[in-house]
């Protein structure tokens, strides 16, 4: 990576940035490539990295049709971690963590992972009694986890409100230490950095209108910067997936919502792990500026706009003075909102579908920040061998019409 003396940040900064080096091209799109992907999102451009880095094919394009990482890969709350109940997701979300536990190393990318930890609160001792359960599941497979007492709660959480007569008592809860936050658009620039080095296309202002098939087969794309031929085309669009999928004739189990964040003024440190009260559908964390990051649930109905509505954020902010009463004197400086796409199962979806040569990567819902590298690593497999990579085989599009879903909408930990 190049390194710059405070004389030559200055020099840039005062030009305008003109001679800063591109950290990707910015070519214009080729008349073929041997794969398209759709979307400039974590998911996309991971996809594009573990195709040229571990297949060998590097003639790909990434098609955005905004600015990479400008969906919801730069609009989350940057949480990792892998504590699942089922076996496949816990699987698949510990290879995931992995990743990032040495993404900043292998892509020469610091992407600020701290790994301060989550702890899930129980505000009943019938959650007390399901996390018990979820530990152990957790624990059976080899991942770290572990119950908290009230008394432990307290000691970590200083600000949390543990009287008994609170309005959300607290009866313990869980932590897994690994789990952590991350600078989420780096993520985004590292693998567009990794993968444009390795030769793929990034091509921002891009929009996909179209497909081209024939005989059940993909054979182009559609832009509005003109055609694009390919034999294989992945979606990784997030929230307008089932749009893109319409494009190739394809209905999508597949519900639309906004998730809203806002952050706070900064404060000195307070606030030491990521905490989610899933009873009560908000979370917090404190970013390295010092801001409290706070999320809740999706809003309630399903919908294309990215504002986010204004009850949903009075409910997870009067969750929040309820449990930290200290942080109702706290400013409220900004608030946003990203569109997910959630499946019936609360799991994704990476998967061939019954169009040859289309594949998806969809119903990351609330989560799938931390399954980027997961991802983008098995839906690369898939696309190059054209079958499932083995860690993704259960998150198959075809599960629905088998029945065997994977219902990890408790592991979410906020309501969609
Ligand atoms: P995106 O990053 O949304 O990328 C898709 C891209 O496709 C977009 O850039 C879009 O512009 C582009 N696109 C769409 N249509 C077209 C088209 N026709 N042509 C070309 N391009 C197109 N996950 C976690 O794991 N931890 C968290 O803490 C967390 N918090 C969240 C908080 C919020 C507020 C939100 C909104 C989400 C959160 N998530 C979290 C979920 C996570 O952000 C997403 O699951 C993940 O970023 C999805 O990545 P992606 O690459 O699939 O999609
Ligand atoms: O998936 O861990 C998660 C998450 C936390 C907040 C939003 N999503």
């Amino acid at each position: 990576m190049a390194r710059y003396s405070g004389f030559s940040l200055l020099k840039h900064a005062l030009g305008g940035h003109q001679g800063w080096p591109k950290a990707w091209r910015s070519p214009e799109p080729k008349a073929a490539y041997d794969v398209v992907i759709i979307g400039g999102g974590g998911h996309g451009l991971a996809t594009a990295y573990y195709l040229a880095k571990e297949h060998g094919i590097t003639n790909v394009a990434v098609l955005e049709k905004g600015w990479i990482g400008g969906g919801n890969t730069g609009r989350n709350t940057a949480v990792s971690r892998s504590n699942y109940f089922y076996p496949e997701s816990t699987r698949f979300y510990e290879h995931s963590l992995k990743r990032y536990e040495t993404m900043g190393r292998d892509l020469n990318f610091n992407i600020m992972f701290s790994q301060n930890g989550i702890i899930s609160l129980a505000t009943s001792r019938h959650d007390m009694e399901i996390y018990r359960r979820w530990v152990t599941s957790i624990q059976l497979q080899g991942v770290d986890c572990e119950v908290l007492s009230p008394d432990a709660i307290a000691a970590k959480i200083p600000l949390l409100n543990m009287s008994a007569s609170a309005r959300y008592p607290i009866y313990g809860g869980f932590m897994q230490s690994r789990a952590g936050i991350s600078r989420h658009d780096a993520v985004a620039w590292a693998y567009a950095r990794a993968a444009s080095a390795l030769g793929v296309d990034v091509i921002q202002n891009c929009e996909v209108t179209g497909l081209e098939l024939s005989d059940g087969r993909i054979r182009g794309v559609q832009t509005n910067n003109g055609n694009i031929r390919t034999d294989k085309v992945a979606s990784a669009v997030a929230g307008h997936s089932t749009l893109v999928a319409n494009m190739a004739g394809l209905k999508l189990p597949i519900v639309s919502q906004c998730l809203q964040a806002m952050v706070t003024e900064p404060v000195k440190p307070c606030f030491d792990h990521v905490v989610i009260c899933p009873a009560v559908h908000c979370y917090l964390s404190q970013s390295d500026r010092g801001e409290l990051v706070i999320g809740g649930g999706a809003d309630t109905h399903p919908s294309y706009g990215q504002r986010g509505t204004l009850p949903s954020t009075e409910a997870v902010l009067s969750a929040v003075v309820e449990l930290y009463p200290a942080f109702s004197r706290l400013k409220l400086m900004r608030q946003w909102g990203g569109i997910v796409d959630i499946a019936p199962d609360s799991s994704p979806i990476v998967s061939k579908t019954p169009v040859t040569g289309f594949y998806i990567s969809t119903g990351w819902g609330t989560g799938g920040y931390k399954a980027i590298p997961a991802g983008g690593e098995t839906l690369a497999y898939t696309i190059a061998n054209d079958r499932p990579h083995p860690l993704v085989e259960p998150f198959s599009l075809d599960r629905f019409a088998r029945g065997r879903l994977i219902d990890e909408g408790a592991a979410a930990g906020v309501a969609h």
